[in-house]
């Protein structure tokens, strides 16, 4: 089995993007079987998914796992929705700057992540690993792609789980912003190890094809 693990190029004039250092150093590794491959992303509306589907095609992967980087935030949140829009607050690497406009005119206005984020949210906190479920992609790049992938994965036959993590600062950038909060990419890669883990295990498991009645309070 194949997972397809995604980070984002630098942008707004960081030096580095905290996604990519986390999600490169995870290249070639194994979890639960299934072997990671690593891409990164521009950061520019459009372009993005089609370097996503570039990978899709190479790898083939049933996870798809993209991070991106959310300076300020102090854990990994793992995004419950993407939502059809795009409103920058400033250019993206592509210098485009759209204002409230649907990222797939006439799609549906959210798509729900299929990672399984509960799961992992509580193994993450019981391991001492920072992280929350987060109820806003955002309304630029990053929810862009993670709207762009689900609407692709809602449309294939193969089962594939998909989904979105934003990851906190690094201390270096953190050092250049004082009061931001970080992360130690050793704390990252733990994480994004143990969230593709959990979904690895979720797929693997034996799918229950039928419902029993009555369902029982303890199943
Ligand atoms: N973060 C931005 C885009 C690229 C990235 O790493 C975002 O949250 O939309």
């Amino acid at each position: 089995m194949n997972v397809l693990l995604t980070g984002f190029e630098p942008f707004n004039k960081e030096p580095i993007n905290s996604s990519w250092e986390s999600v490169r150093l995870l290249e070639g590794l194994s979890a639960e079987g299934a072997i990671i491959h690593t891409l990164k992303l521009p950061t520019v509306r459009g372009i993005c998914m089609n370097k996503l589907l570039e990978g899709m095609a190479a790898w083939d992967p049933e996870v798809i796992l993209c991070t991106g980087e959310a300076g300020g935030r102090s854990a990994l949140s793992l995004e419950r929705a993407a939502i059809n829009c795009d409103d920058y607050f400033s250019p993206d690497n592509g210098g485009n700057m759209p204002v409230d406009e649907p990222i797939m005119p006439g799609g549906p206005a959210a798509y729900f992540s299929t990672l399984p984020i509960k799961k992992i949210c509580k193994d993450l906190t019981s391991l001492g690993i920072p992280a929350e479920i987060s109820n806003t992609a955002g309304t630029f790049v990053c929810n862009h792609l993670f709207y762009s992938l689900m609407d692709f994965l809602s449309h294939s036959r193969k089962e594939r789980l998909g989904g979105f993590i934003h990851i906190p600062y690094l201390p270096f950038q953190a050092a250049r912003q004082p009061g931001t909060p970080s992360m130690s990419p050793e704390t990252i890669t733990t994480g994004l190890m143990m969230a593709i883990s959990v979904t690895v295990r979720e797929l693997k498991k034996p799918k229950q094809k039928y419902v029993q009645f009555p369902v029982r309070s303890d199943q």
